[in-house]
């Protein structure tokens, strides 16, 4: 077996250098690029979020911090049965509400007694994060972790000593719990709050009080591959709102700025620009779309009449991962533990939609024409399915077009393109065309491209012949995916 392996890649080095000679160079990358963490999170575009902690029990949204430990005590917890829900959603990942502003640790902490070893739930011998994050393994979703830096219960929070107690408590949750691939940090911080019994307000500077390089160069070190997210990055942006979209435009470039125009920190930013980005930023700072399935982010009884539907589910989804950023949403366990049959319901009809939707790209035995083709970048790679292989252009050229002929007439409303985002941000517009009546007639068009543009049409479209045109673009387009599809009601 050695033996061969070493005459096959002696051989393999031999006739590297030839084959170099013969095939193109891949294009120069363009500005800021993603990191691997980064490209590993582009590909996971739609996951969920858990609210679940003594909020849930004394239905508020915001716990003061004075809660009883023991309030938490859910009567029918079910991991397996959440996170198979998730999943019948189409999620990726779901990232657990393992600390809310309320301070109330949802895992035998050693920092704090305000947490489920002090509930009467399982005689305090539960743990949340450990259920849910060995549920999600086992069903083949990712695990993330949201600990809020404002701790309304902390005696110490405010002080020098808090920040060493949440790193503490990060360290807990990064080591003890297996591969994260998120952690989330919220941006509301400071306050008024029960801590420890002295019930003030206690303001932070969201400058300095965190040291928040500090706190990510933990994160790096005990989990290398997590993606960390705040208002400010490092590797996901907040988009600006809490309703799930982004803008029209949308660029996954980005330098926060400040309220005032200074410098930013998480919860102090221009928050509106998070929903556009900057073009050219100078950071690979992708948006994240979060919105929960209900009107608050914990679960009240009374709030059982305002989950989202799945047809509304579907249009964040086209305004979210549609428009390069992700979408992240809340389904929040109730009081039994499990998710309220409402929300099981407009989720898994949304997840249906979608892969029903996705599941046949209409275009993928076309025949297609590039009007320039890179050497060794086919537009063949366009329909393999494949986000490494692209069709390219010639450095000169940065506007180009893609005859697409299926062949025969077919139906469709949706197309998805996807820029080789590895090469950077480089397409700015890009246009539409069916032929038809004997001439080429537009019938869409889009900016910023990214990681997953969507197109819908507000009507169905049918033709056999199409046309991409990357009518605007910074440097030669590369683009690694483009699909034609009929979205399936609901
Ligand atoms: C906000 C928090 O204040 C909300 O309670 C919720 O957790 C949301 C996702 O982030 O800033
Ligand atoms: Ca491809």
């Amino acid at each position: 077996m050695n033996l061969t392996m070493n005459t096959f890649s002696r051989r393999t080095l031999l006739a590297a250098p030839l084959l170099s000679f013969a095939a193109a160079a891949p294009p120069a990358p363009y500005g800021a690029l993603p990191s691997p963490r980064q490209l590993r999170w582009h590909e996971m575009e739609f996951y969920t979020f858990l609210h679940f902690t003594t909020n849930t029990f004394t239905d508020k949204e915001w716990g003061y911090g004075d809660e009883s430990p023991s309030m938490f005590n859910p009567t029918a917890f079910d991991a397996d049965a959440i996170v198979k829900a998730l999943k019948a959603g189409g999620a990726t990942a779901t990232i657990l509400t393992c600390k809310h502003h309320d301070g109330y640790c949802l895992w035998p902490t050693k920092t704090t007694e305000h947490c489920v070893r002090n509930s009467s739930w399982m005689n305090g011998k539960g743990d949340v994060v450990r259920a849910i994050s060995d549920a999600a393994r086992r069903h083949g979703l990712k695990f993330g972790v949201y600990l809020s830096p404002w701790d309304r219960n902390n005696p110490n929070y405010g002080k020098a000593d808090y920040v060493k107690i949440y790193r503490e408590q990060l360290r807990e949750l990064l080591t003890q719990y297996g591969d994260i691939y998120e952690v989330w940090h919220d941006g509301a911080n400071g306050g008024d709050g029960f801590y420890g019994g002295a019930r003030e307000k206690r303001t932070i500077d969201k400058h300095t009080y965190y040291d928040w390089p500090t706190t990510w160069e933990l994160v790096r070190s005990l989990q290398p591959n997590a993606v960390i997210f705040s208002d400010v990055g490092p590797d996901i942006r907040w988009v600006g709102n809490e309703k799930g979209f982004a803008n029209e435009t949308s660029w996954a470039t980005y330098d926060p700025v400040g309220v005032n125009g200074d410098a930013a920190a998480p919860g102090y930013t221009r928050s509106k620009e998070g929903l556009t980005g900057h073009r050219n930023g100078s950071k690979w700072l992708p948006a994240e779309c979060d919105v929960s399935i209900r009107k608050g982010w914990f679960w009240h009884e009374k709030e059982n009449n305002t989950v989202k539907q799945p047809r509304e589910l579907m249009d964040l989804y086209y305004k979210s991962v549609g428009r390069g950023a992700s979408f992240l949403l809340n389904i929040p366990p109730d009081r039994r533990g499990l998710l309220h049959e409402l929300d099981v319901k407009a989720l898994a009809g949304f997840g249906d939609a979608v892969r029903a939707t996705f599941a046949k790209n209409l275009a993928a035995k076309a025949k297609l024409k590039a009007s320039n083709v890179r050497s060794g970048s086919s537009a063949k790679n366009l329909l393999d399915g494949n986000r490494a292989t692209y069709w390219s252009t010639d450095d000169a050229v940065k506007t180009a077009e893609v005859t697409i002929d299926l062949g025969h007439a077919a139906t469709f409303n949706v197309i998805r393109i996807r820029e080789a985002i590895q090469f950077g941000q480089r397409i700015d517009a890009v246009a539409i065309d069916q032929w038809k009546d004997g001439a080429w007639s537009q019938f869409a068009e889009a900016t910023s491209i990214g990681n997953c543009r969507l197109i819908r049409t507000p009507a169905n479209i049918t033709a056999s012949r199409l046309r991409l045109r990357v009518t605007q673009a910074a440097a030669c387009p590369v683009l690694s995916e483009f699909g034609v599809y009929l979205e399936s009601g609901v």
